[in-house]
């Protein structure tokens, strides 16, 4: 079984993390996402998501592409994580191209896979003037 593994905050989840999340899971059979705790978003991110955590594990485990949802702690979690659940292939958007290439070195295979461009979670709070 091929196991592929992606982080990231997906707050007011919109189709930019649908797009990532099917090609993700068409790299393996099983896909594991790994979910930015609130803290985590406050304190390292400088996000205040609009849902909550349990609210956005929620809409993640709805979506047929995802097999698992894991709470993200910190940023140094990713280089234990590819081991503790056997994961072949690290997945995430191009914004983040380089950054996690070290994780080579664990034996898992980092794909940057394109951006859908013109929407974000940003643009949409923007577009309905939410700060
Ligand atoms: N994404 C995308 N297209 C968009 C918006 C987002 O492909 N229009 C991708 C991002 O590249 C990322 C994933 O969807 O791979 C989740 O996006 P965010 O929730 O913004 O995640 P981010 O804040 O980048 O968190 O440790 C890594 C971080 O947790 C990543």
């Amino acid at each position: 079984m091929r196991r592929v593994i992606t982080y990231g905050t997906f707050d007011l989840l919109h189709y930019g993390h649908i797009n990532l999340l099917r090609r993700a899971k068409e790299l393996g059979d099983y896909l594991i996402v790994v979910l930015s705790s609130d803290e985590f978003n406050l304190k390292e991110k400088n996000k205040k998501c609009y849902f909550t955590y349990e609210q956005r594990k929620m809409l993640l485990e709805s979506i047929r592409f995802v097999d698992l949802v894991i709470p993200e702690n910190n940023w140094e979690q990713k280089r234990t994580d590819v081991h503790e659940y056997y994961i072949d292939t690290f997945v995430m958007g191009d914004d983040w191209r380089g950054k996690f290439d070290f994780l080579e070195e664990e034996g898992v295979k980092v794909v940057y896979l394109p951006r859908t461009p013109e929407i974000s979670t940003t643009q949409i709070k923007a577009d309905l003037n939410v700060k």
